[in-house]
């Protein structure tokens, strides 16, 4: 069982969802995050991610990182994007390298491969295809991800998170949805499975219309348990035409 893990990027909205529920499957918790946290039983770094030195100290007996810091908007610049989500990833990885940590479970998007035309059940390992350079940046995170796995023997999972909510708000995330409770689930298959060696994963709840793929979350022991089915009275039908649901990125291929 992992038990010290640090969550970079810990005030966003999975930080805080994760802060709430890993603790339950006997995870200890290092939150870290560039503004402060105010939360009771967790030890807390403010840091940012691109500072190596402050890194170094974070990384402190951790055995496991989940890194969620990041620029999460599909429409940010390649200029945000360099900083937070280029440069921070690997500052994240090299310390984690360099202090030894065994895992990192890294917060990739659908939006790596979002340009792929939407399918029935797309693997996991599907071809990256990033649809914005928050895609990208993305996808060169997953490209890290497996270098450090091949090269050093990290075990490292990268989760294609599709739409994370408390609820699907729209058609296409009757598909993409993952609920607070999967998000926890997946994190703690991926934190704790033997078998990962190097993994990218569709993190979505088990939707009836998902689009993607479970299997390789399922070998991880990932058993998801929600589905955005029990929302979907009166939502709007799908047009197929429509690049909001032709896509696996949706609206986003068009920004
Ligand atoms: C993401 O990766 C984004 O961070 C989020 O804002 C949503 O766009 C989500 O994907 C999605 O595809 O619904």
């Amino acid at each position: 069982m992992v038990k010290n893990i640090l969550v970079t990027g810990a005030a966003g909205r999975i930080g805080a969802c994760l802060a709430d529920g890993l603790p339950e499957y006997g995870h200890t918790l290092r939150l870290l995050d560039k503004v402060a946290i105010d939360r009771a039983g967790h030890e807390v770094v403010v840091c940012d991610v691109t500072d190596a030195k402050a890194l170094e100290g974070a990384m402190d007996g951790v055995t496991a990182v989940v890194h969620l810091a990041g620029i999460p908007s599909t429409s940010a610049s390649f200029e945000r994007l360099l900083t937070a989500n280029i440069e921070g990833t690997y500052r994240v990885f090299e310390a984690a390298r360099l202090a030894g940590v065994e895992r990192v479970v890294y917060a990739s998007s659908n939006h790596a491969a979002g340009f792929t035309p939407r399918q029935e059940s797309a693997p996991a390992g599907t071809p990256v295809a990033p649809d914005s350079h928050y895609g990208v940046s993305k996808a060169y995170g997953e490209a890290l991800g497996r270098f450090y796995s091949d090269r050093y023997g990290m075990r490292v999972a990268s989760l294609r998170i599709g739409s994370f909510r408390d609820r699907p708000k729209s058609p296409r995330e009757l598909s993409t949805w993952i609920s607070h409770g999967d998000m926890v689930r997946l994190t703690h298959a991926c934190l704790t499975s033997p078998d990962l060696t190097y993994a990218a994963v569709w993190g979505v709840s088990a939707n009836t219309r998902s689009w993607w793929d479970p299997a390789a979350g399922l070998a991880l022991g990932y058993e998801p348990r929600d589905d955005a089915e029990a929302y979907a009275e009166g939502m709007p039908e799908l047009d197929p035409a429509d690049p909001e649901y032709a896509y696996a990125g949706g609206r986003v291929v068009e920004l």
